[in-house]
């Protein structure tokens, strides 16, 4: 089994036992944690449970389809309304993160010292357990999604799937895979995947909602990324593209325009490191992404505050854009070779 009964007994008891419950996300969400957010928060409404779900900071456009008549806080525009939500709630559930600080610096220390239970399901490495009462943690699922999934069949003796439930899931496990290109060598995602279609997911709809539903600046910014911001090592088999400030006001970015641009610095022969810096408001992004073996979540701890997992990873910076892109292009030269 993959949790110890006790585990599972444990959790359906905080569940029953709690009147309000409480889902988190982490920062700069992405389609696993809105997407098991949004299947925990419809599994938890098929028990009559008031659930909400906290989203630290605003999620991308292309995720809007999964949270129709689904109550959420943006604790970035409404920081008095997360408070409460956190002081009045019973139970918190974070899901797709494995440490406090990952939900934003000005939620950390809120959830850290709120005497709330709080529980943890998640697939990164190295969770911080001893900050939460029961901890679902495994590294080789494709997602937070997928792993969530396996936590409510354990639970249910019945079937429990909606086809809302369904398609979070499925909205987590496509995306966290890179639309099936990573993390996705089990039998068993496959497996959860067709037992989701059998309850409704439509995966072509899916596809079109999460892939094309560009604007027409999303798409302009992502071929000047690739046609003006793209420098190759071809001798260290890396790739590195940059955006500054300007480059995406020029491109009226909105949040999500970046998402997969550094996958395309992989999709060159020979090419097995990518990385996608970007200047934000307050501080530098750096997104990695790798091919084969380089261990882009050790890079992130090491040099950029971060860290993830041995494919995706991301960090960051507060100096500026020009000292990022020296160091990080010093460290390609003397890392990738
Ligand atoms: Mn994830």
């Amino acid at each position: 089994m993959l949790f110890p009964q006790t585990y599972i007994n444990e959790l359906r008891n905080k569940i029953d036992k709690a009147n309000n419950i409480l889902l988190v996300s982490h920062f700069n969400p992405d389609g696993d944690t809105i997407g098991a957010a949004c299947a925990m928060y419809n599994y938890l409404k098929s028990k009559n449970k008031n659930t909400e779900i906290l989203i630290p900071n605003e999620y991308p456009s292309f995720l809007d389809f999964i949270m129709i008549d689904i109550p959420y806080i943006i604790a970035s525009k409404r920081f008095n309304d997360a408070k409460a939500a956190i002081e009045q709630t019973d139970l918190i559930i974070c899901l797709d993160f494995n440490a406090f600080h990952r939900a934003g610096d000005f939620l950390k220390d809120i959830l850290i010292t709120s005497p709330k239970q709080k529980i943890l399901i998640d697939h990164h490495l190295e969770p911080e357990i001893h900050n939460f009462d029961l901890v679902f943690s495994k590294i080789n699922v494709s997602s937070t999604s997928e792993l969530l999934y396996e936590v409510l069949q354990l639970m249910e003796e019945k079937p429990f799937l909606t086809k809302e439930i369904a398609q979070g899931i499925y909205v987590g496990i496509c995306t966290d895979t890179g639309s099936f290109s990573f993390s996705c060598n089990n039998r068993r995602t496959y497996e959860i995947v067709a037992e989701l279609v059998d309850y409704g997911v439509d995966v072509e709809y899916v596809h079109q909602e999460v892939y094309n539903t560009y604007s027409e600046n999303r798409l302009r910014l992502l071929g000047f990324c690739l046609s003006e911001r793209l420098t190759v090592f071809h001798k260290e088999k890396a790739a590195l593209i940059y955006l500054s400030k300007e480059d995406l006001k020029r491109f009226n970015y909105q949040i999500g325009d970046c998402e997969g641009v550094v996958n395309f610095c992989l999709t060159m022969k020979g090419i097995e490191f990518g990385a996608l810096v970007t200047e934000r408001m307050d501080r530098i992004r750096i997104s990695l992404r790798s091919k084969h073996d380089f261990d882009v979540n050790k890079f992130a701890r090491k040099y950029w505050n971060g860290g993830g997992h041995q494919k995706a990873a991301g960090g960051h910076s507060f100096e500026s854009l020009d000292w990022v892109l020296e160091n990080l292009t010093k460290q390609i030269k003397n890392t990738c070779n």
